[in-house]
């Protein structure tokens, strides 16, 4: 790794939200940094940042070198090399958090000599400074984006390196299978073949047990990072939006009598017992002449290849409608739960709802529990596991396991055809490339900057 070891240029950026809140933090990172810090800073009692111990928050102020002016009152502390999160020296300037004052800072350490830092580029340091993998370093986006506090639970594990535990046990078998079959290789005159052969095949049996236990859990991983797309359909006017506005306990979306309300879809995450789902609220489908409806119409079918589950609502005052029956026709081999809504227009006698349709008022708050319980059986047929301690959640480490698991799966078939050792080998050495390509422990710059663009600044 020590060739990509080359951050020569201290980085700087808001480390907190532009939004104008109580307290904003400033990052510099890099060798200059205390150095940068201490040029801006002044205490009352003369303490400099140079001096100050590493982790001590001090109390002063920031001021514009050229002119004199105080900008901002602050409390400032340095970590040093390499206990910072970067493993580098680390300036944090907390000043007040609004735009003027964070601007204003950061254009003086720009000023000083700092470059400003780009978007994910503390924790790229982080990585490549081996503070961290590559999936420690992915689960802090995760952390940042969690969705529910199970997925957060999850992205936490994977920060604290459960997954790259389970990562690096596979990678020790794996160099131990290689390193036996190069003694093979070189030594061919030596009758181990035989031995060689069982060792092999034993070992790639187990570590493809151990890969699939992992790709099992997979689909609750993207679950709990991604959350369940879950799509509320039907005709106009039934109380798709009313149904978005209750699962969310505000009114997000506008309802109204008229039909053909909501021209667009509007998304929005709800947490139902630890699973995040996204529910997206549509156009409602029908014949229609306006272009704006019919661009919205549309859009929700089209939708319909992206969800992961759909709602499909109808108002239970009117009978089913030709559209309405082709929808549900569209919607056979799908996951969906049927709502017959407004039971409440309809009177007692008149009310005959068959199983799979769950009876609902949203005027009278009735049937929401069955729909959000309906919900959870949904996402839990044979695919939640709830009770893993690790998750394997990000797409990218999805396939990149399936690749190795494929690549072992090709030295086992190797092996079957009576081939040479040597060929064995090469389906091995595959299937370490993709397992380390998980974890960054030797991965091309092109794929460690994919990873960290989707970074936020400051982080
Ligand atoms: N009686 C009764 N009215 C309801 C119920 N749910 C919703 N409504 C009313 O039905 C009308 C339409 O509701 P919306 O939520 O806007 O319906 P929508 O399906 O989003 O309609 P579009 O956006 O036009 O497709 C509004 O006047 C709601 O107040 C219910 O359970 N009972
Ligand atoms: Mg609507």
């Amino acid at each position: 790794m020590e060739v990509l070891l080359q951050n020569e240029d201290t980085i700087a950026a808001v480390a907190t939200g532009m939004g104008g809140a109580g307290i904003g933090i400033i990052r510099i990172s890099g060798d200059q940094a205390v150095e940068l810090g201490n040029n801006l800073f002044v205490n009352p009692k003369g303490k400099t940042l140079k001096t100050a111990k590493s982790h001590e928050l001090i109390y002063g102020k920031i001021i514009d070198p050229e002119t004199h002016k105080d900008i901002d009152e602050v409390l400032i502390s340095k970590m040093k090399a390499p206990h910072s999160y970067t493993a580098e020296d680390v300036v944090e300037i907390n000043c007040h958090g609004g735009i003027v004052p964070m601007r204003k800072i950061l254009k003086l350490v720009i000023q000083a000599g700092a470059r400003l830092a780009e978007p994910g580029e503390f924790t790229k340091r982080a990585f490549l400074n081996g503070r961290m993998d590559l999936t420690q370093a992915e689960a802090v986006i995760d952390i940042i984006n969690a969705k529910t506090e199970k997925s957060l639970e999850y992205s936490v594990a994977q920060l604290e390196g459960r997954l790259s535990q389970k990562l690096e046990e596979l990678d020790g078998t794996l160099i131990e299978i290689l390193s036996h079959m190069e003694v093979n290789i070189d030594y061919p005159e030596y009758d181990i073949e035989e031995i060689s052969y069982n060792f092999v095949n034993t070992q790639i049996l187990g570590l493809l047990k151990k890969i699939n236990e992992i790709l099992a859990v997979a689909e609750t991983g993207k679950i709990y990072r991604e959350g369940i797309t879950t799509a509320i359909l039907g005709e106009p006017n039934v109380g798709k939006s009313s149904l978005l506005n209750t699962l969310l306990m505000e009114d997000k979306a506008i309802v109204t009598d008229i039909p053909g309300t909501t021209r667009d879809t509007i998304e929005e995450y709800i947490n139902i017992e630890g699973i995040p789902f996204k529910i997206i609220d549509t156009a409602g489908i029908r014949e229609t002449e306006n272009l704006v409806e019919k661009i919205g119409v549309e859009k929700s079918k089209a939708l319909l290849n992206q969800t992961n589950l759909v709602i499909f609502m109808r108002d239970i005052s009117k009978a089913l409608s030709e559209g309405e029956k082709e929808l549900i026709e569209l919607l056979k081999n799908r996951r969906t739960i049927y709502i017959a809504n407004k039971t409440d227009a309809v009177s007692e006698q008149d009310l005959e709802i068959p199983a799979p349709w769950i009876p609902m008022s949203l005027l009278e708050d009735e049937g929401i529990e069955l729909l959000k319980q309906k919900m959870l059986e949904m996402v839990f047929e044979g695919t939640v596991n709830q009770d893993a301690d690790y998750l394997i959640t990000n797409t990218r480490h999805i396939s990149l396991l399936e690749v190795t698991k494929t690549s072992l799966e090709n030295a086992i078939k190797t092996m079957d055809s009576q081939m040479p050792i040597e060929l064995v080998s090469i389906d091995v050495m595959e299937a370490l490339e993709a397992l380390r390509g998980i974890t960054g422990k030797a991965v091309g710059m092109d794929i460690i900057d994919q990873i960290f663009k989707n970074f936020c600044i400051g982080k």
